[in-house]
């Protein structure tokens, strides 16, 4: 996959895109990565990207001008191509006001040979480049951030680890169960799931016991059936506690419900 990224701030990616399995997959050529700086597509003097807004308003709003042209240079296929999904491109506004970036998306774009991501900046972006130059517009959560250069590094790094062979087989072989999981329920499990739609039970390593903290003796034990118990009691514990809204969305073994119903009696 080719992934563009279009920004004032081009130096915010030697940093996040330099690390781990993004810089591994770039070193293995399955995906490379170029970032553009969108003053390098102004023609003043002072490299304007910015302007008031008509209308009048608080703050600035991001030009059209060098997010067109720096797009003209990038040879994507024709936008209707790319929305009838006759070719397999993306552009992509990342900004406040867009649809949530979700595993099921990464996992659309992933499927993807080119995505192209513009940053919004300042108050937002001329809306000309969401109507007619992005084929779609995202958002990475119910926050207010600066700019989309945060979101465009957390979508090639959810993006990137889903490329064929750029992590290591366990951790692949686990992506697959929830990606199954993301597809039988679009509004369901997202992130955090190690499987079936919970969030993933605690890990414990050496030493067995730390500043006179021990770790949980089950574990120990040998006993694999109590562990598997175990382990699946805290994940629906951690569920219950952190994330409720999973439970609802999740199909419950009657062993599960047996345990939960446990859970719930003893908080009362
Ligand atoms: C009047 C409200 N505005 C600021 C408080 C709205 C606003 C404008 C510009 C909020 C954020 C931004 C800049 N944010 C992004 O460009 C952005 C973003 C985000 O803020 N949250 C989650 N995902 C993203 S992706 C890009």
């Amino acid at each position: 996959m080719r992934a563009d990224i279009l920004t004032i701030f081009p130096g915010f990616f030697r940093g996040p895109l330099d690390h781990g399995i993004t810089r591994r997959a770039c070193e293995m050529g399955l995906a490379e990565i170029q970032v553009h700086d969108l003053r390098g597509f102004t023609h003043d003097k002072h490299r304007t990207v910015d302007d008031r807004p008509f209308g009048g308003g608080e703050g600035m709003v991001l030009k059209p001008e060098p997010l067109f042209e720096c797009l003209d240079t990038l040879q994507l296929a024709p936008r209707e191509d790319r929305v009838a999904r006759r070719v397999k491109q993306s552009v992509i506004l990342l900004s406040a006001q867009g649809q949530r970036f979700t595993q099921k998306v990464a996992a659309e774009l992933a499927t993807l040979d080119r995505v192209v991501l513009i940053c919004g900046r300042y108050e937002g972006v001329d809306e000309r480049v969401a109507d007619f130059l992005a084929d779609r517009e995202l958002s990475i959560g119910d926050y207010v951030l600066s700019g989309g250069e945060m979101g465009a590094a957390v979508i090639i790094e959810a993006v990137t680890r889903l490329l064929p062979g750029a992590v290591g087989n366990e951790a692949s072989t686990r992506q697959e169960s929830f990606t199954a999981d993301v597809e039988r329920d679009s509004e369901g499990p997202d992130s955090t799931c190690g499987s079936g739609g919970l969030l993933d039970y605690p890990h414990y390593t050496r030493p067995a016991e730390f500043r006179g903290i021990p770790v949980p003796e089950v574990l120990i034990s040998g006993n694999h059936e109590e562990i598997r118990r175990w382990r699946r009691q805290q994940a629906l514990e951690k569920t219950l506690r952190n994330r409720p809204d999973l439970l609802d969305g999740v199909a419950l073994s009657d062993e599960d419900a047996k345990i939960l119903a446990r859970i719930k009696a003893g908080q009362e």
